[in-house]
């Protein structure tokens, strides 16, 4: 195994190492940042595959197999087998790889891209099943468990043919899917980033939604005392501005089927429904009074729960609450519930929040406030 050098490796030169592998297949090299040099390659074929002449396979029709295993050996600078590394300067790493390309990291590990496979088949000069592969090395030549690479690429079909490291020590594998199936054109290019530990960078999370843009403003007119204040009539506005529904869309039927307040049909009329606890409605209102005053506010609805409770809000400020008898079940006779609250001359929004009682907590008909 002894070096035979032409001059000093360290400056031009030659190294053979007669026995080192017995006739390696070396596929790349590295030069470390101490000088040094890695090899990596895979042991060569049986000399029974080979043909009489040098370097000719056997012809297809014959027969045999020989499993991959991945060396990596290791030169000092001077060119002499650098025996502090694995077993006299060779690590059998014991993986069924080939290795095409290699990136030597800051820290002092290696990263190799290749192909994993399965045995090669003399039969049809191909490997059996190769799939796309990326490994790295501690500095002392063992694998390094930390680094998993991703199973979107570790299970595909295919191989990395190269490897770059990023400055923030992202790796980028570039390779082909269908490496063994030469006969197939539709192999597809494959580039990858992945972070330091192989696994692929996850998508930075969606941008929040856009704040809402919406202008608030009556469907029609501003409510008026006594009127009857539809419960599907909310203002316009959308989402967050005139009324806050937690599911997409319109679940319940067509009316204002564009909105996500759940607006369903029943015997004469209209009704909100799937009311969960903290979705609100608003409603610009106004009171022909000159002062503030009184109000019986009332709510037209339908529950078979208990616990229900709505607060109400004007401007924002919370002027009342109204605890919700159950009615029966939600097809059963609508009833209504009163509070009194205080409302400032003028227009103002009216804000009805489903406070509490969890989802599904009734359906709601109409809302009004009479001066008492
Ligand atoms: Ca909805
Ligand atoms: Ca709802
Ligand atoms: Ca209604």
């Amino acid at each position: 195994m002894a070096p035979v050098m032409g001059s000093s490796f360290g400056t031009v030169g030659v190294g053979l190492f007669s026995g080192l592998f017995s006739a390696p297949s070396w596929q790349t090299c590295l030069l470390g940042a101490g000088g040094w040099v890695l090899a990596a390659g895979r042991p060569p074929l049986p000399p029974s595959w080979w043909g009489t002449g040098a370097g000719s396979v056997k012809p297809p029709g014959s027969t045999g197999t020989s499993t991959l295993d991945f060396r990596v050996a290791r030169f000092t600078g001077r060119g002499s087998v650098d025996t502090i590394f694995g077993t006299n300067g060779i690590m059998d790493t014991g993986l069924n790889m080939v290795p095409f390309d290699v990136e030597n990291q800051p820290d002092g590990k290696v990263v190799f891209s290749g192909f994993k496979s399965g045995a090669f088949q003399s039969a049809n000069s191909s490997w059996q099943n190769p799939t796309f592969a990326l490994t790295r090395l501690n500095t002392n030549g063992s694998i390094d468990s930390s680094f998993q690479l991703d199973p979107r690429l570790n299970s595909q079909s295919g191989g990395a043919f190269g490897v770059a490291l990023q400055s923030d020590n992202k790796l980028i594998p570039v390779g082909s899917t269908q490496l063994g199936e030469f006969a197939n054109p539709d192999g597809t290019a494959v580039v990858a980033r992945l972070l330091n530990d192989g696994t692929i960078q996850p998508p930075p999370p969606p941008p929040p939604p856009p704040p809402p843009t919406g202008t608030q403003k009556p469907l029609r007119w501003p409510f008026g005392e006594r009127e009857i204040i539809q419960a599907e009539d909310y203002d316009l506005g959308g989402e967050a501005v005139a009324y806050h529904d937690d599911t997409p869309g319109n679940q319940s039927g067509t009316y204002r089927a564009n909105e996500g307040v759940d607006v369903g049909d029943i015997t004469g009329g209209r009704v909100v429904g799937r009311a969960n606890q903290g979705e609100w409605l608003e409603y610009t209102i106004r009171s022909p009074f000159t002062t503030t005053r009184n109000f019986s506010m009332q709510a037209r609805y339908v529950t078979p729960k208990t616990g229900v409770t709505l607060n109400y809000l004007i401007d924002g400020v919370k002027v009342g609450a109204v605890t919700l008898a159950p009615t029966g079940s939600y097809g059963g006779t609508y009833q209504t519930a009163s509070t009194t609250i205080a409302i400032p001359a003028g227009t103002h929004v009216l804000r009805v929040q489903f406070a509490s009682g969890g989802n599904d907590i009734g359906n709601f008909d109409w809302f009004r406030f009479v001066a008492i």
